[in-house]
């Protein structure tokens, strides 16, 4: 298996994570977004989408959108679960991702595209600048909402640890760089995010 990614940037390192907690040893190719490698044609034919990360199997399948290939991983490597061990955990699981997506992952993107990284960003996509603000208000909002619901939570589904307490702090990390911080008063989001901070596939991607 191969996965094309880069370091530095939060959807690859998502992938990462998964990789390192579950120990898994993938050859990475090392894609050089900032020169549009993975706008290239060639890559293309991989990922129409034209983005990292891409999971790229022995028979020459290939899977992208960070949660597909988490849950490519879950399935060929079930121990330690990033996803669940019986239904209706991995139900919550992918409750709590696809929230996590939408609330703050789809805002906190289009906010920056759209705002400060809409220079970098209007050369490969449709830029809509006057969403931008909007947008980050959104990601703000979904902040908000998160640190409500994580009152006396250790993660997003109680006790266990899932994939997308792993995508909110790779966003949220990645984002603060960009004006889009986490406020200091949501403390049940800032104790859950440091906990993630401290693990070693975590400290491995840092
Ligand atoms: N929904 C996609 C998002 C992937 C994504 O946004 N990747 C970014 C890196 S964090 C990317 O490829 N950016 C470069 C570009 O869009 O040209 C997923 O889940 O994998």
């Amino acid at each position: 298996m191969k996965l094309y990614t880069a370091d530095g940037i939060p959807n690859p390192r998502i992938v990462d994570i998964a990789m390192y907690e579950k120990d898994l040893n993938l050859e990475r190719v090392i894609v050089d977004f900032l020169e549009g490698e993975n706008r290239a044609s060639s890559f293309l034919v991989k990922n129409p989408a034209g983005q990292i990360p891409v999971l790229e199997l022995d028979d020459g399948t290939i899977i992208s959108e960070v949660t597909a290939i988490i849950e490519y991983f879950e399935e060929v490597c079930p121990d330690p679960f990033l996803v669940g061990t019986i239904a209706k955990e991995r139900a919550e699981a992918r409750m709590w991702a696809r929230r996590v997506d939408l609330a703050v992952m789809e805002p906190m993107s289009m906010a920056f595209k759209y705002g400060i990284g809409k220079n970098y960003f209007e050369k490969r996509i449709t830029v809509y600048p006057e969403a931008a603000e909007s947008m980050k208000n959104k990601a703000q909002d979904g902040l908000v909402w998160l640190d409500n619901v994580l009152a006396g939570k250790q993660f997003l589904c109680g006790d266990r640890m899932t994939y997308g307490d792993i995508m909110l702090y790779c966003y949220t990390d990645y984002f603060k760089k960009t004006g889009q911080k986490v406020e200091s008063g949501l403390v049940h989001l800032t104790h859950v995010l440091d906990s993630i901070a401290e693990r070693p596939s975590v400290q491995k991607t840092a």
